[in-house]
């Protein structure tokens, strides 16, 4: 039998940290879906239902340290029922946003990934703001981020468009595809493959699972169209990774309508370097670039070198990051009437 394990990137790191598990009689295995507090895993005997084992909830610090996709976890698999999950191994990376609303919890959206393909449509989803903070999350996760442009069939200036997502992605590698037309699309299988994992990020309808059929060359997901009422119908609705037939996994994601903030100061960092560099110059370590003298950003900014919403965009991402870092009862509301005024979701 080929290594299924090795398949699915295992590696010495997980070997190690599995041992004391093993010697307890718990099986590796990986978590393929999660659906509210539903698990499935693969193990080298297949695929089995499974649950979170309750001294894990019990111990677990908040959502963020419980099994999420692509996840290797130790199990006790019994010959049939469900599997029982009692820990999870230490994550080589993970995507991980705060959940809608007030509360400051995280959610994992896919673990142990190689590379998180942003997916933004060349269409009316364009938006380089929101992209600014998948961005952020991604170079956060630890894995690579890359951007695709999916819906080339429908650009408008596909130039232009190309052009202003290079000036914000920071060395990401970009390519412009149509998951319709399959156009562009060679590149992108290099990410794909035995031993690696491939996440698809981004907002409902770019064309997530249209690229995961054709990235796996079978009709493997649900595609839908979205309904025009604004509500938007969501057509995938669980996280699932998908065991490739030539090795390797693609994990498909419901789409996002929200992206906060998780923390995330070393992928701000990574978005914002053109910015972060500014600040070091300004005058004052602790500047707030808004009135003080020397202060390097307010001149970029000035002198039309920086975009006010792209420093608007940073400012606001920060702000999201440091209301997580306080304290719960000092909290607050979060930034969202912030983010209404900004125009969250337009040019
Ligand atoms: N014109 C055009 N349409 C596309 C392209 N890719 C996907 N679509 C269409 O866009 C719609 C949404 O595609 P999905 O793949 O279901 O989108 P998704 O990102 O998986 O959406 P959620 O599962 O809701 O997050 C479908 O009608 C697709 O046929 C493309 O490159 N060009
Ligand atoms: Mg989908
Ligand atoms: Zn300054």
């Amino acid at each position: 039998m080929s290594d299924w394990k090795s398949d699915q990137g295992w590696g010495p790191d997980f070997d190690a940290a599995m041992k004391p598990y093993a010697l307890k009689g718990l099986e590796p295995a990986r978590v393929i879906l999660v659906y509210r507090k539903q698990l499935k895993v693969l193990s080298h005997r297949g695929e089995h239902w499974a649950r979170t084992g309750g001294r894990m909830i019990h111990k677990a610090h908040d959502q963020g340290d419980l099994p999420a996709v692509g996840d290797w976890v130790a199990a006790r698999i019994p010959e049939s029922g469900e599997a029982l999950v009692n820990a999870v191994l230490p994550r080589r990376s993970a995507f991980v946003r705060k959940v809608a609303g007030e509360n400051a919890t995280p959610q994992v959206l896919g673990t142990n990934l190689d590379t998180v393909l942003v997916v933004m449509g060349l269409d009316r989803d364009f938006s380089l703001r929101r992209l600014e903070r998948f961005m952020t999350l991604a170079w956060e996760s630890k894995a690579t981020p890359v951007v695709v442009l999916n819906k080339a069939d429908l650009a408008q200036d596909l130039a232009t468009d190309l052009e202003v997502v290079k000036d914000i992605t920071r060395g990401a590698a970009i390519f412009t595809v149509s998951a319709l037309t399959g156009e562009g699309l060679a590149p992108l299988r290099d990410y794909v493959g035995p031993g690696k994992t491939v996440a698809l990020l981004g907002s409902s309808g770019v064309g997530k699972s249209t690229l995961v059929n054709r990235l796996v060359g079978a009709e493997v997901m649900v595609t839908g169209d979205l309904k025009d009422d604004g509500r938007g119908r969501h057509t995938t609705t669980k996280r699932e990774l998908i065991v490739l037939p030539g090795g390797g996994a693609i994990i498909d994601t419901p789409g996002l309508r929200e992206v906060q903030m998780w923390a995330a100061e070393g992928g701000l960092a990574k978005t914002f370097d053109d910015i972060e560099a500014l600040a070091k110059s300004c005058r004052f370590s602790d500047c707030r670039h808004l009135a003080e003298p020397g202060c390097a950003v307010k001149a970029a900014l000035e002198a039309g070198e920086l975009e006010d919403v792209r420093f608007d965009s940073w400012l606001e991402l920060q702000r999201e990051i440091e209301w997580l870092q306080k304290p719960g009862d000092t909290r607050g509301r979060p930034e969202s009437k912030r983010r209404a005024r900004l125009g969250h979701g337009k040019r």
